[in-house]
């Protein structure tokens, strides 16, 4: 877990950097500190104009530390962690959604190998039947962690492939099953109407499915990727984010923005390529790595 700390660290480092110039990491008086460079360092770092401001005001309630009064402004717009909507009786369903590119595949790879490492089964359904590729891709994936997959022709209904997944995964009584789907634009009305579908047949093959909902929103979008949570939460009934390419050149406030604007939990975060490289969402540890360090 220490690497990929050290992963999202490295990726948050400009944010931080920058915010560091303008914030003492010594218990310092809040009047030696230029709140409105502050801000834009916020603004910068894709906290949004609104959220940052909101950020400045509470982070001087503390006279001083201005660093732990930011700390203290940023954990408060997290919602408190909530236990997922896991059913009495297995499987557990998931179905994963956003738009392209954002590592839906690859983080259901990941959480594949999560899965399997805990000792349970996992099925996993390519609905994103558009290219050969897709599915292709995902197979890779699944082999590698030990799940198991259900694929039909390239260009069958989606729905028509999460349907059997959910089938099977009743019928041979996996722990888990999870959809992967095509990427989309949310503006795309034929292709959000299909995704919407998915989800009322995988409701159809099993009641209350899916249990979970998670958008997986790349971490480099910036501010479209409101917008974006936005409409999927609609159509799709969002439950949890996922935020992924935090090791890359995000500058991490739009994961602050999208909890603040959404109240949405985020469960996980994409920190790499690799079927590892996916850290559970803790918000105090995000924050220490997007923040300068302070000695109290
Ligand atoms: N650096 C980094 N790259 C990632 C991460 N997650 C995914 N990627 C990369 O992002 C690219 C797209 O990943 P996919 O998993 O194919 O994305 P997708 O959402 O399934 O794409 P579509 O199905 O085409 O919509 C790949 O090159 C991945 O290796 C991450 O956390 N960090
Ligand atoms: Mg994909």
């Amino acid at each position: 877990m220490a690497s990929l700390f050290s992963r999202l660290k490295k990726g948050l480092s400009r944010s931080r950097d920058n915010l560091s110039q303008l914030l003492p990491s010594q218990n310092d008086s809040t009047e030696h500190v230029n709140w409105d460079d502050v801000e834009d360092a916020l603004i910068m770092a894709d906290c949004g104009p609104s959220l940052s401001m909101q950020l400045i005001e509470n982070a001087k309630k503390n006279k001083n530390n201005p660093i732990a009064g930011l700390q203290q402004a940023m954990l408060e717009k997290f919602p408190q962690p909530k236990p997922l909507h896991e059913p009495t009786q297995p499987p557990f369903v998931l179905l994963v959604v956003g738009v392209n590119g954002t590592g839906k595949t690859t983080t259901i790879g990941k959480l594949a190998t999560m899965f399997r490492a805990q000792g349970k089964s996992v099925l996993v359904g390519a609905a994103d039947t558009f290219r050969a590729a897709a599915v292709d891709q995902l197979a890779v994936w699944v082999q590698r962690a030990g799940a198991d997959m259900v694929r039909q022709h390239e260009g069958a209904d989606p729905s028509a492939v999460a349907f059997d997944t959910i089938q099977r995964g009743i019928a041979r009584a996996y722990d888990v099953v999870i959809i992967d789907t095509a990427g989309r634009v949310q503006t795309d009305k034929g292709l959000m109407n299909e995704l919407a579908k998915v989800k009322r047949v995988i409701g159809k093959a099993l009641d209350n499915a899916p249990h979970e909902v998670w958008h997986v929103v790349d971490g480099g979008t910036g501010h479209n990727a409101i917008v974006q949570v936005d409409k999927f939460r609609e159509v799709a009934g969002t439950t949890g984010l996922i935020v992924t390419k935090l090791d890359g050149s995000a500058k991490g406030g739009i994961v602050v923005q999208l909890s603040h604007t959404y109240g949405l939990p985020i469960r996980y975060i994409g920190v790499g390529e690799s079927l590892e490289d996916l850290m559970p969402f803790d918000a105090k540890s995000f924050i220490d790595g997007l923040l300068p360090e302070t000695t109290s």
